[in-house]
């Protein structure tokens, strides 16, 4: 890979991203921690002030960028695009938004497949772009979600990098969702898993347990929540009777990052005495397997963040849309600790980046 026709490094400093997203949004769920637990209320309108108080020369984070302690407008104005999802030239979006959460930077002391890794670069080697959805996604994108599949080779003009950075929002991605004679399944019907009819598995007596990043790198976590509350509406309301989900911050894709990630066993334990003692799970407790808190203490980012980090400890992930929530006294990394509250979410919110999550959409439509 690598090619001087095309970016071979992100041009910016990503540990310097989350403080402003911290700043607008850690103390949301009562606790600043360095976790956004409140994703709900972690919306455009908290984060946009911030971000503008941590821009160079306008803001009061002072004027210098690297190595300072300020964003660049097009710093900002490209975290503001990253988290709006991608859109088409007439601005329809073409998948979804992204919860504002702190797992955009995956501290080097708590490895994990995140947004880092996913979208800009594994480690800084000097001419190689070694993003995940650049080194799998320039094979995948064109040979499997393009119908008919456009066969290119691994490098040259017309090579896998090259599709990818000439990828056309407007004409390009469609075929994900075209179909033909030769191919009369389209790459979203045989790659995505995405009716909300689960009738048949309830009816079945099925049980679903679904645990999902609040910020993973490649799939939205805020489209995975909008599923779940279409699924719940197609389901009359009672999609808990059979269907709980999970939402993990900070945590990489599938596990890792600054994150409460490690509860496999606990979620396979949970999904056992669901279907076989008929117990369903209310919270399930996630151990930390960060030793120390990867946030520096201080300098960019709060100082409380390294106290409160449940470094080597335990928190509850809770039954979506509830939030785990300090108590407000004894050890803050004790899932003993934390309650599963209801956060103020309404059922009128729809995670769409622009909506308070209060029911009350903040553009008024
Ligand atoms: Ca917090």
């Amino acid at each position: 890979m690598g090619s001087p026709s095309f970016p071979t490094r992100f041009p910016c400093r990503i540990f310097r991203w989350p403080p402003p997203i911290l700043s607008a949004c850690d103390a949301l769920d009562g606790l600043v921690d360095g976790i956004i637990d409140n994703y709900h209320a972690c919306t455009a309108k908290k984060v946009y002030p911030a971000l503008a108080s941590y821009t160079c020369g306008t803001g009061s984070h002072g004027s210098r960028p690297h190595g300072g302690t300020c964003l660049t407008p097009p710093q900002v104005n490209a975290l503001k695009k990253i988290y709006a999802g991608p859109v088409n030239s007439k601005g329809q979006r073409l998948y979804s938004n992204w919860f504002w959460d702190a797992g955009i930077w995956t501290p080097p002391t708590a490895p994990g497949a995140g947004w880092q890794l996913w979208n800009v670069v594994t480690a800084p080697v000097p001419g190689v772009n070694t993003a995940i959805n650049l080194t799998l996604g320039a094979g995948a994108i064109p040979m499997i979600f393009q119908t008919p599949p456009v066969v290119t080779p691994v490098n040259g003009p017309n090579g896998q990098e090259a599709f990818v950075f000439k990828f056309n929002f407007d004409t390009d991605a469609p075929k994900i969702f075209t179909k033909t004679a030769a191919y009369p399944e389209s790459s979203m019907d045989f790659m995505a898993a995405t009716s909300a009819d689960l009738r048949p598995f309830r009816a079945r007596g099925g049980k679903l347990i679904i645990s999902s990043s609040v910020n993973d790198g490649i799939f939205s976590g805020a489209a995975i929540a909008r599923w779940y509350r279409s699924m719940d509406w197609r389901m009359g309301g009672r999609a808990e009777d059979f269907a709980r989900l999970f939402m993990v911050p900070n945590m990489a894709h599938c596990g890792g990052g600054a994150a409460t990630a490690n509860f496999a066993g606990n979620e396979l334990k949970a999904i056992t005495d669901w279907v076989e003692k008929g117990i369903a799970p209310e919270r399930i407790v996630a151990a930390n397997t960060n030793a120390t808190s990867p946030y520096p203490a201080g300098g960019l980012f709060d100082p409380r963040i390294a106290i409160n980090f449940p470094a080597s400890g335990t928190r509850p992930l809770c039954v979506y849309p509830k939030i785990a929530a300090y108590k407000g006294s004894g050890l803050t990394n004790d899932a003993g600790n934390f309650a599963c509250i209801d956060a103020g979410f309404r059922r009128g919110g729809d995670h769409d980046f622009h909506d308070d999550d209060d029911g009350h959409d903040g553009h008024g439509h």
